[in-house]
């Protein structure tokens, strides 16, 4: 293994530039991508970072981004706790922005947020539209660009990841010269914004602009004084700017946590029935940002200001039917009508009180406790009959 060599042998080894690597991952399907030497400049704060978020308890019941090795370090704290071999990290960014409105625009009648990023559909070769997942669409890039990078260097060690790694990839992604660290805590990319996924690959070679003393400095923070996202945030989950309570944040309420919401997050939740894209549509930085053509991560219309109507009306055969391949499954069936029973307490309209009345006697806390929330919020109306 590359990290058993001596120096001198590692010296030998063939190394990455960013010129190279670049056009790997845009062929792949990416819209950028960015490469940095590991450990990098700010591996010892951004450490530091990290466990302090998670000894504050802001991961709540996200008890995976807790793990610890067996001599009690967090495994995602820093790169080589889990890689010791890893010499370099390609970060691969791929744009979700698209022509759609945004959540923060009036929308049309009763309807629920869906996140921006889980609307995603691709064309299948017998010309059918299929829900897709960004986890798996950008996988199947990071392995293609694994597999050029093997056909050009030979043997190496490599792991590619996205989301589900024991890394932090937005940390990694602004090390790499993606982007800064915004103040809601999202990667912005100077012209593409903070709409993008990322991707990591990890290697075992090393970085050619090390040698030359050319090291890519991260880009400088552009928030300046803006602090729209704190401001706009509903349910007050950016807790100080770059500093987030996950426990508050409608993405992990909605999408993460599965039992009973507390009431003044509720009221705080909106008509947002899956993830949150306030503190993102409210930046500047996503004014101008181009919309991606990426034919694998198609706009459900569907999706975009789905009427709360036809999302309480599924069962849950057409909820596997509508969102089986979609990030959006992750919510699950009996989650997703919890949240379209906060939304409609939050909606003012009394005519959705018999879907409430039906589902308040549900054996899943987290639902029943939701309904009854509802309905006290619309007044327990008495004849609210719809047209359900
Ligand atoms: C857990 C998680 C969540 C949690 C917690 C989010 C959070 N802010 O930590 C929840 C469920 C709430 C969530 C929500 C969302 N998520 Co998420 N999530 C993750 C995951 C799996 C781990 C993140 C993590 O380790 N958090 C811990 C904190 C400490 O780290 P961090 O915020 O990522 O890192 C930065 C800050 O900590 C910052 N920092 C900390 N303290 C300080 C102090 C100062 C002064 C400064 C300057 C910086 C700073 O430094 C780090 C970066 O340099 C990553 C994938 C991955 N493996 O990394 C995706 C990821 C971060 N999520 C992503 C997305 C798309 C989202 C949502 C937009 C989805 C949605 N629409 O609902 C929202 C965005 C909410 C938001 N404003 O961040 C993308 C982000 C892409 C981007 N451009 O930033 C990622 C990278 C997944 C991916 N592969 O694309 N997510
Ligand atoms: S995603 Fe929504 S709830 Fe989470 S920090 Fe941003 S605005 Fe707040
Ligand atoms: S809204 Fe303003 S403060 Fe927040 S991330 Fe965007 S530029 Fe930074």
């Amino acid at each position: 293994m590359a990290h058993d060599l001596p120096y001198s042998a590692v010296h030998l080894l063939p190394r990455l530039d960013l010129d190279s690597v670049r056009p790997l991952a845009i062929e792949a399907g990416f819209t950028e991508a960015g490469l940095v030497a590991l450990p990098y400049a700010n591996a010892a704060r951004d450490a530091a970072r990290f466990a302090g978020w998670i000894r504050g308890g802001r991961a709540g019941t996200m008890r995976y981004l807790e793990r610890v090795t067996e001599d009690g370090r967090l495994l995602r704290e820093r790169v080589e706790v889990p890689f010791p071999w890893a010499r370099s990290a390609i970060v691969c960014f791929a744009s979700y922005h698209s022509a759609q409105p945004r959540s923060t625009e009036p929308a049309p009648g009763a309807t629920g947020w869906i996140a921006r990023y889980a609307w995603s559909s691709r064309t299948e070769r017998d010309g059918t539209e299929r829900p897709s997942d960004y986890h798996k669409v950008l996988r199947k890039r990071v392995n293609a660009v694994e597999a050029s990078l093997h056909a050009r260097f030979g043997n190496f060690e490599a792991r590619g990841f996205v989301d589900t790694g024991p890394v932090v990839e937005r940390s990694l992604a602004a090390a790499a010269g993606l982007g800064w660290t915004g103040k809601n805590t999202c990667l912005i990319h100077p012209k593409l914004g903070s709409y993008g996924f990322l991707a990591v690959l990890l290697t075992s070679l090393p970085v050619q602009e090390e040698r030359e003393g050319r090291i890519p400095a991260p880009l400088p923070d552009r928030c300046g004084s803006c602090r729209r996202c704190l401001d706009a945030c509903p349910t007050q989950a950016l807790i100080a700017p770059y500093q987030m309570d996950a426990t508050r944040c409608i993405g992990y309420l909605t999408i993460e946590y599965k039992g009973p919401i507390a009431p003044e997050l509720m009221e705080g939740m909106g008509r947002q029935v899956f993830g949150c894209d306030i503190c993102q549509d409210v930046c500047p930085w996503n004014r101008k940002s181009p919309v991606a053509a990426d034919s694998e991560l198609h706009t459900r219309q569907e999706l975009v200001n789905p009427a709360l109507d036809w999302l309480a009306g599924m069962d849950e055969a057409e909820f596997e039917r509508q969102f089986n391949g979609s990030p959006v499954r992750r919510a699950g069936f009996l989650g997703m009508r919890r949240n379209v029973s906060v939304a409609m307490g939050n909606s003012g309209e009394a005519r959705f009180a018999p879907w409430l009345r039906a589902w308040a006697e549900a054996a899943d806390q987290g639902l029943r406790a939701a309904t009854r929330w509802a309905l006290e919020k619309l007044g327990n109306p008495e004849s609210g009959r719809g047209d359900n």
